[in-house]
């Protein structure tokens, strides 16, 4: 059988983006997520900063679930998040009690547990109101000493704002921090704007104060700090490839190179379960045939390989060759460079609201792609180029 017909034959592009598409979802299925309460009175902007702060639009997308009758407990498939809101706090005195005591309930249930356990509190004070109520200051003293409690001051426009926010300071809350946000753009009279701001002082507030064990599920929900997705892509794919390519990877015939890309495939999930970016699979299909140039689709997965060759010097030509641990490497490092700046470029948009057109990805991609490959290449020293990996990926082969 001809190399080309091997490499088309090994496995349907289309079987590629299921597979990406599935493993992404099993892995945010079993991310342990962060788990925070959001209380404060109606109307002191809890759905809006939670719309504000995460992604897809939850407070209104999302699944409510009453957990009694002024709780609700909000997720949604796919986000690894999980959020208690309150309801009708300022109602009555009842209301307040029955609030608190089903709060301190689900902190204690689920206190070091690796799933429920509860990471934070946002308590919200509307900044416009400029008050807080002494039931509030009662409340936040109570859940303070529980769990790390944030005060956002919320729909913070006026200088006033200031004045209320140095009042909070002088109070001495038992809180870990004061952050005055303006969670949605605020429209003021004659079509003036005020910019949302403030919520990625609230984001690295929060990855401050949460366990470790919960940042990737945060980096994930959150759709403000796109930087901090890209870095924790990054710095994942670089222990990755280090580890799968590096010593002890013995050179694998060209005519084999298709094993690289189930793992690749692996890879590509893992990267996108960093970002936290619901993806269709015409989308994946139009970035994994923009590593092949600018062939359709329908072909991705003999483009992937086709492509990889096509780029590595000598290799393309000899099918009696081999690639290297550095060669595979490169291109997997390459492939995931890419792929993560298409990530970036997803996220923005659906942080917008904006489509992401598929071309505008698969242009992203194969762009991305041969830069990432030739910079990469130019620098990877001699001698690491003759470290051997084959083990690893036989293992990989078999499965
Ligand atoms: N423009 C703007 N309006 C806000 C903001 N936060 C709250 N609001 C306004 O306040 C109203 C009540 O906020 P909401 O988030 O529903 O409060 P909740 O009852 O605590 O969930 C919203 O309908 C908005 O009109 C904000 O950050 N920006
Ligand atoms: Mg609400």
């Amino acid at each position: 059988m001809s190399l080309w017909r091997r490499l088309i034959g090994k496995k349907a592009n289309s079987q590629l983006a299921d597979d990406l598409l599935n493993q992404t979802a099993d892995e945010i299925d079993n991310m342990a997520p962060t788990n925070i309460i959001v209380a404060g009175k109606t109307g002191s902007g809890k759905s809006t900063l939670i719309n504000g702060l995460f992604r897809e639009n939850i407070a209104v997308t999302g699944v409510g679930q009453p957990v009694t009758q002024h709780l609700e407990k909000l997720t949604k498939e796919g986000v690894p998040l999980t959020l208690y809101d309150t309801k009708g706090l300022e109602l009555s005195v009842d209301a307040q009690r029955e609030v608190l005591s089903d709060l301190s309930k689900i902190i204690q249930e689920n206190k070091n547990d690796p799933q429920d356990e509860i990471h934070v509190v946002y308590y919200t004070l509307n900044a416009t109101m400029n008050r807080i109520e002494p039931y509030e200051i009662e409340l936040i003293e109570a859940l303070a000493q529980q769990v790390p409690v944030i005060l956002v001051l919320t729909q913070s426009i006026s200088s006033q704002s200031h004045e209320f926010e140095d009042y909070l300071k002088e109070l001495d809350l038992p809180v870990r921090g004061i952050y005055p946000v303006l969670a949605q753009d605020y429209l003021l009279q004659g079509d003036q704007i005020v910019e949302a701001y403030g919520l990625q002082t609230l984001v690295d507030a929060t990855m401050e104060i949460i366990p470790s064990e919960a940042h990737r599920a945060f980096i994930n929900a959150q759709q403000i700090d796109i930087d901090r997705k890209v870095q924790s892509a990054r710095s994942w794919a670089n222990r990755y490839v280090g580890t799968a390519f590096g010593v002890g990877f013995t050179p694998i015939p060209v005519a084999d190179a298709t094993v690289l890309i189930p793992m690749q495939i692996t890879m590509l999930a893992h990267l996108t379960a960093i970002f936290g970016v619901s993806m269709n699979k015409s989308q994946i299909l139009s970035i994994l045939a923009g590593i092949g140039g600018t062939g359709t689709a329908t072909i991705a997965g003999r483009y992937i390989v086709s492509n990889i060759l096509k780029l590595v010097p000598g290799v393309g030509s000899t099918l009696g060759g081999t690639i290297s641990g550095a060669t595979a490497s490169t291109v997997t490092l390459a492939l995931a460079y890419s792929y993560i700046e298409v990530m970036k470029y997803v996220t923005q948009a659906e942080k917008e609201g904006k489509d992401a057109p598929i071309r505008e990805l698969q242009r992203i991609m194969n762009q991305n792609f041969s830069g990432q490959f030739k910079t990469l290449n130019k620098y990877l020293p001699e001698e690491v180029k003759e470290t051997t990996i084959g083990k690893w990926l036989h293992r990989f082969s078999k499965n």
